[in-house]
């Protein structure tokens, strides 16, 4: 039942979780770095310059008001044109490589002509309502397979909410008449070393009335097998048959769309 193409692109997918944190100790070990480096030079040329009372008047280079300290041409101006080029690269590399994985976090992985599940979430005072693409619908608790892409469709019902799941790294506004998108996938490993069910927490990101800080949910995540399973017990008798007919495809198919 399980397509081995999709374990194949399964396994070369990156949750955002992922890359949230890869981007974020990648800007933590440059900022480490370039932080150590300025704060040790500048404590060297303070010791160095140090006024220890043997220096003129006639001697002393102070700054300009206005003018960059590039010293005609010397070694100011190379050390000044050096931390200016180096400043450059670093910031131009950063912004293409974050601008990168950010669009790989934008489109979501490739599931090729496999499609994916994608799940109707709605926000009202105060909680959370999903509808799967068989028309199923639950209340709180999000119940989706691993391994799989889960695109989810966010609006409200009443005022403005947000669905975020911290652990997953996802947030989405939920707006009324409006529709966000967004995407997570958790591995099969993750799920087993949860010990078979892996669990995130779903909280209101918007404050949206008294209740909001009780409007928590859950996202499950379950083997593909035993999500099938639950998944053809749910909706009607004649889309059960379908789905059990045709496989996951059809799931997707038939799809919500809005
Ligand atoms: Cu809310």
């Amino acid at each position: 039942m399980i397509d081995p193409v999709i374990l194949q692109q399964g396994s070369d997918w990156r949750a955002q979780a992922e890359v949230f944190d890869e981007i974020f100790f990648v800007f933590l070990a440059l900022g480490t770095l370039v932080g150590t480096i300025v704060v040790a030079y500048t404590l060297w040329n303070v010791y160095k310059y140090r006024d220890d009372g043997n220096r003129s008047d006639e001697e002393f280079d102070a700054p300009v008001v206005g003018e960059l300290p590039t010293g005609q041409g010397g070694p100011k101006a190379k050390k000044l044109f050096l931390s200016f080029g180096l400043s450059a690269i670093v910031v131009i590399s950063l912004v293409v490589y974050s601008y990168g994985l950010l669009l790989y976090v934008e489109d979501g992985p490739d599931t090729g002509d496999e499609g994916d599940i994608e799940i109707m979430v709605e926000g009202y005072q105060y909680g959370w309502e999903y509808e799967y693409p068989n028309g199923h619908t639950e209340r709180g608790e999000l119940i989706v397979p691993a391994d799989q892409r889960i695109d989810i469709n966010v609006t409200s019902r009443d005022v403005w909410h947000n669905f975020g799941s911290s652990d997953l790294r996802i947030k989405t506004d939920a707006i009324p008449g409006d529709y966000n998108e967004n995407w997570f996938s958790v591995s099969s490993e993750d799920v087993a070393a949860q010990g078979g069910e892996a669990t995130y927490p779903v909280e209101c990101f918007e404050l949206c009335g008294p209740g909001h800080s009780a409007m928590e949910g859950q996202i499950t995540v379950i083997p593909e097998d035993e999500w099938e399973e639950w998944y053809d017990n749910t909706g009607n008798g004649s889309e059960s048959a379908s789905i059990e007919a045709s496989g996951l495809g059809a799931v997707t198919q038939s799809g919500v769309s809005a």
